[in-house]
């Protein structure tokens, strides 16, 4: 079969009508943007990309220079294409508007440049997530109040992994699909049409040095399935933690799987570790489209009403027929509780 690019690929969904010119621009944009990004990665330390940059971002976290880099790369691409309204981003307190030279478009941007950051200098993979709203009607200075938007909302999600391959997973709400990118030729191809994660898996992800600081429902489900074969689940299960929600989130997309990022005692207060807007959302959409689940264990994650640029939510994702037993297990203790 003659493979298909990306390009092509978003011709094809807008003359389906599944995506108008603008859309279909600004997803160009990102991706020429993240194989920046893939560029810089891969230099790792001969290009003097690695180590700290010696500032914090909004959340009190270091910043790496690569974060720095990739959210530069990202702000510069998109700044005056006339595609967007604003853009948000994990290192950025308050939305970037477009610079007043520039045209305005009615979408906006949101991501966390460089995903995993932790890993950057160990050569262990790194992403970039981003999530695409419309900017609502009569809105020409978008404020955090207009991102605010639930992610059933969402007309884009997509990530890129930066590992031994470039790949970018990208769904508009009509299926999940998978492109590589051709190092040689400069182009992302189409991989994967129409992903399907198995609704049953027997491979977990889960930071599991949390554990003492998880809620009982939590303590539970990991404990049956720890308890393998033997226990009240009756199989074995494997565990894999990358501690890159995307590269976690690929193996997921790729051979089916759950991720877990639940609440915990130390991070009770934040309402979680990963952040709605840019993180679990995005991610969501793009599982649920590839017949996955995703809920914060007690509720969609689509459906949450976002307070905040910033706001974090515990996240569990992947194949549905486990998370509907990880989330069951929440809702049945709240319920016992009260
Ligand atoms: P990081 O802080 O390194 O950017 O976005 C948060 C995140 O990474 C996820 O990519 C990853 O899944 C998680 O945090 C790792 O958390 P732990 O440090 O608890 O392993």
């Amino acid at each position: 079969m003659k493979p298909v690019s990306l390009i092509q690929f978003l011709i094809e969904e807008r003359r389906a009508g599944r995506i108008n010119a603008e859309l279909s621009l600004l997803i160009e944009v990102v991706a020429r943007a993240c194989k920046r990004i893939a560029v810089a990665t891969n230099k790792g330390a001969l290009g003097g990309v690695l180590g700290e940059a010696g500032t914090g971002n909004i959340q009190g976290e270091a910043q790496k220079k690569l974060d720095v880099i990739s959210n530069e790369i990202l702000l510069e691409a998109n700044a005056w294409g006339g595609h967007l309204a604003a853009c948000a981003s994990e290192e950025m307190e308050d939305p970037q508007p477009i610079p007043d030279m520039y045209p305005k478009g009615n979408h906006l941007l949101m991501f966390d440049p460089l995903d995993g950051s932790s890993n950057i200098d160990v050569n262990i993979s790194v992403g970039t997530i981003f999530s695409v709203l419309r900017c609502p009607d009569g809105v020409v200075e978008p404020r955090a109040e207009h991102f605010l938007q639930p992610g059933t909302t969402q007309l884009a999600a997509g990530y890129v992994v930066y590992g031994p391959a470039t790949v970018l997973v990208l769904t508009f709400g009509h299926g999940t699909h998978e492109f590589t990118l051709d190092r040689e030729v400069g182009s992302f191809t189409l991989s994967r049409r129409d992903i399907r994660i198995p609704d049953e898996t027997a491979e977990f992800a889960i930071n599991m040095s949390n554990q003492r600081h998880w809620e009982a429902p939590m303590q539970r489900y990991i404990g049956e399935l720890l308890a393998g074969k033997e226990g009240p689940r009756g199989k074995d299960f494997n565990m894999r933690w990358v501690a890159s929600m995307v590269a976690d989130v690929h193996r997921i997309v790729t051979r089916g799987g759950v991720f877990y990022y639940p609440l915990d005692a130390k991070i009770k207060d934040k309402g979680g570790k990963l952040r709605i807007m840019y993180e679990a959302n995005p991610m969501a959409f793009i599982i649920e489209q590839a017949g996955g689940a995703a809920t914060t264990g007690r509720q969609r994650i689509l459906e949450l009403q976002p307070t905040g640029l910033h706001q974090r939510v515990p996240v569990f994702l992947g194949s549905k027929k486990e998370i509907e037993v990880a989330t069951h297990y929440h809702v049945e203790a709240d319920g016992a509780q009260g």
